[in-house]
């Protein structure tokens, strides 16, 4: 059997049970079989595998809120937060807590379910832990799914994280192995692996995933989904961005992803991790309406919604709801979960 039939058997349903066919022991040579498969058999794969598992016309809604802006001493080629990138963003401290609360009942009221926090932090200092909790506990208490991002994380503070009903912790290993030293030299991959594990062990929800158009080869996809679809657990969610350019970041000029490849990632993901969220997360701003509905139907299934993501900015409810309407989709906290 080739590579390609291989990939195609492995992964056919195997039962009626869903739950048979989650695999972690997917090879790269699958993944990479999987990629270059012709484009509708891949799409097809794809939604046959998301129909398994969701509804194919919900969409879960997230905000996004910055909660600690730029100055950050990471290097990540790709960021305007990085103080190593001369971006003009204003750097700011932690917001106050009734700051998050109000945005926090606005997205809600707007319809997300989930409120993801970000902070421009490498890690958080042990004397930003009570503000933080006490953020948690409010939205929490508003009924939201929470998720936070704020870097690398030691054990006791994921724990206190959990504790005040921290539900998802974000933090993406963003590309390949091999890629992850062109685009961050202040921490390691091997850190990221460790943070995630921390968080893991804590008893949260993980949020992991990465980033497309930043120069890397085909290979490098590969790689980063292969790292995501081999975890003992999957990620409960993978985001998957499409790099925004900005002035003044090393990335800034990089060669367009061909908008398909980037299709084709969203299908990858979805095929090997057939029970996550797949979000389609930064890039939407710059992405048709035609684009966005093919990474549907690759099966993405989450999205940021709202103006902005942190920094940047995002298609708004008005341009949202009028393409959602158009596609006949609409809103719904688990995607339709089966
Ligand atoms: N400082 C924390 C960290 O890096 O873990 C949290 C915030 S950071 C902004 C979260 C993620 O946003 C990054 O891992 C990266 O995948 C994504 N991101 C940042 N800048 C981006 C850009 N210009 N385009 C696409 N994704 C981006
Ligand atoms: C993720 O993977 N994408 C979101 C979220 N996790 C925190 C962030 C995207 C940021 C895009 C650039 C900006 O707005 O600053
Ligand atoms: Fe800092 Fe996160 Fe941006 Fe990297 S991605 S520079 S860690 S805010």
């Amino acid at each position: 059997m080739n590579a390609v039939d291989a990939a195609l058997h492995r992964n056919e349903p195997r039962t009626g049970d869903p739950q048979n066919d989650l695999r972690h022991d997917w090879t790269r040579a699958e993944i990479r079989a999987l990629f270059e498969l012709p484009f509708p058999e891949l799409i097809f794969r794809a939604q046959s595998v998301h129909r398994l598992r969701f509804d194919p016309s919900k969409v879960q809604l997230s905000t996004l809120m910055s909660i600690k802006t730029g100055g950050c001493p990471e290097d990540c080629a790709y960021c305007p937060q990085s103080a190593h990138n001369d971006t003009g963003l204003k750097a700011s401290k932690l917001v106050d807590v009734e700051e998050v609360m109000q945005a926090a009942r606005e997205a809600k009221d707007q319809g997300s379910t989930r409120f993801c926090m970000g902070a421009a932090w490498r890690s958080p200092k042990d004397r930003d832990m009570d503000d933080l909790c006490e953020i948690v506990e409010g939205v929490k208490a508003m009924g939201l799914e929470t998720c936070m991002t704020l870097g690398m994380l030691t054990a006791p503070q994921a724990g206190r994280l959990k504790t005040a009903g921290l539900d998802y912790y974000n933090h993406n290993l963003d590309t390949s192995p091999e890629f992850y030293p062109q685009i961050i030299t202040t921490r390691t991959w091997q850190d990221r692996l460790d943070t995630l594990a921390v968080v893991r062990d804590a008893g949260m929800s993980v949020c992991c995933g990465g980033i497309v158009g930043m120069g890397e080869s085909v290979d490098d996809r590969v790689g980063m989904v292969h790292a995501l679809a081999t975890m003992p657990t999957h990620p409960e969610s993978v985001p998957i961005n499409l790099l925004v350019q900005i002035a003044g970041t090393p990335l800034d000029g990089t060669g367009r992803v061909h908008p398909l490849d980037f299709v084709r990632t969203i299908a990858v993901a979805r095929i090997t991790m057939p029970t996550s969220m797949v979000r389609l997360s930064a890039g939407r701003e710059d992405m048709t309406d035609e684009l966005q509905a093919l990474c549907f139907i690759a099966g993405a299934n989450s999205i940021f919604s709202g103006e902005r993501l942190l920094t940047t900015p995002n298609p708004g409810e008005d341009r949202d709801g009028a393409l959602f309407s158009r596609l006949g989709m609409s809103t719904d906290v688990g995607a339709g979960k089966l």
